[in-house]
C-alpha cells in the first residue's frame, strides 16, 4: 500500500507521507488571487515548492470554487500545458493535473504529468477510458453534488460510510475500465459537499478508508471550514492547515495536498521523528 504506480515504469514511494504542493494557474483561485496565472511565475512557484520539499506538484487550470466560471478545455490546456512542460523539464518530481476533462488529461500527460487528479473521480463521459489509455496514476475524490451547489445543504446518513461506499464504487469502475488498483489514490474530498461537522467527522475517522486498500490523499489546506470554525480569512489559515495535515497523516493519509509546503514538511518531519516504526 506504500507505493503508487505512476505508469510507464515510474513509481512514487509513499512509505513516508508525501506533500503535494498546489499550483493554481487560474485567474479566479480563492487561495492566491490568481497571482500565478502567468506560466513563468507558476513554474517559479512550483520550483520553490519543490525546494521546500514537495513530493508532487498539482497543477490546476480550472477553479472548483462554488460559482466559478466554467473554463473550456482549450483555455484550460492553454493555461496548464506550458507550466507542465517547463516544470517536467526542470524537475523529476511527479506532476499531477487537476482536471475532469479528457482533452486536458491527454494534453497534460503528453506534456509530462503522471497523475490525474480528478475531483469528479472520472465520472465525466470518456474520463475513465481516457485515464486507462493514458496509463498513469489517478486520484479518485469524493464530492457530493456539483461545485456550484454542493455547499447548499449537504446531507449524509453517515458521512464516512457514504464516502467509503462511493470510493469503493469508483475504484471498481476504474478497475473495470482497465486502471490497475496500484495506480489509484483515494480522497474523501474535504469541503466538497460537506459541512464543517462532516469534515471533522471524516478527519476523525479517516482510518476507516484504509479498508479500501489504497493510499489516502487529504486536501485540507486553507479550506473554508477552517474559516468557519476559527473565524479566520483565507490568508490566516496557515497554522490550522499545518495542524490538519499532521492530523490527517496521523490518521492514515499518505499524501497531503497543501499550499504551504515548507511549514507542512517541517511539521511532518517532526511527526516522523516521534513515530516508532
Ligand atoms: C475553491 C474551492 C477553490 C475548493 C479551491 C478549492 C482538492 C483537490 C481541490 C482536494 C484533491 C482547494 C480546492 N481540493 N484535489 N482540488 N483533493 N484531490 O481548496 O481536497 O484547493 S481545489
Amino acid at each position: 500500500m506504500s507505493v503508487l504506480d505512476l505508469g510507464h515504469g515510474r513509481t512514487l514511494d509513499l512509505t513516508h507521507a508525501v506533500v503535494m504542493g498546489v499550483v493554481n494557474v487560474t485567474p479566479d483561485s480563492f487561495s492566491d488571487g490568481g497571482r500565478f496565472t502567468d506560466p513563468a511565475s507558476a513554474v517559479e512557484q512550483a520550483l520553490r515548492l519543490v525546494a521546500e520539499g514537495a513530493g508532487i506538484i498539482d497543477v490546476g487550470g480550472e477553479s472548483t470554487r462554488p460559482g466559478a466560471q466554467p473554463v473550456s478545455a482549450g483555455d484550460e490546456i492553454a493555461r496548464v500545458i506550458p507550466v507542465i512542460e517547463a516544470l517536467c523539464a526542470a524537475t523529476t518530481v511527479p506532476v499531477s493535473i487537476d482536471t475532469s476533462k479528457p482533452e486536458v488529461m491527454r494534453a497534460a500527460v503528453a506534456a509530462g504529468a503522471t497523475i490525474i487528479n480528478d475531483v469528479r473521480a472520472l465520472r465525466d463521459p470518456d474520463a475513465l477510458d481516457t485515464a486507462a489509455a493514458l496509463g498513469v496514476a489517478v486520484c479518485l475524490m469524493h464530492m457530493q453534488g456539483e461545485p456550484r451547489t454542493m455547499q447548499d445543504n449537504p446531507e449524509y446518513i453517515d458521512v464516512v460510510t457514504d464516502v467509503r461506499d462511493f470510493l469503493a464504487g469508483r475504484m471498481l469502475a476504474a478497475e473495470a475500465a482497465g486502471i490497475p488498483r496500484d495506480r489509484m489514490l483515494i480522497d474523501p474530498g474535504f469541503g466538497f459537499g460537506k459541512t464543517p461537522e462532516h469534515n471533522l467527522e471524516l478527519l476523525r475517522r479517516l482510518a476507516a478508508l484504509r479498508i479500501l486498500g489504497r493510499p489516502i490523499l487529504a486536501g485540507l489546506s486553507r479550506k473554508s471550514f477552517i474559516g468557519k470554525l476559527l473565524g479566520l480569512p483565507v490568508d490566516r489559515r496557515l497554522h490550522a492547515s499545518v495542524a490538519l495535515a499532521l492530523l490527517a497523516v496521523q490518521n492514515g493519509a499518505s499524501v497531503v495536498r497543501v499550499h504551504d509546503v515548507g511549514p507542512t514538511v517541517e511539521a511532518l518531519h517532526m511527526l516522523d521523528a516521534v513515530t516508532i516504526r
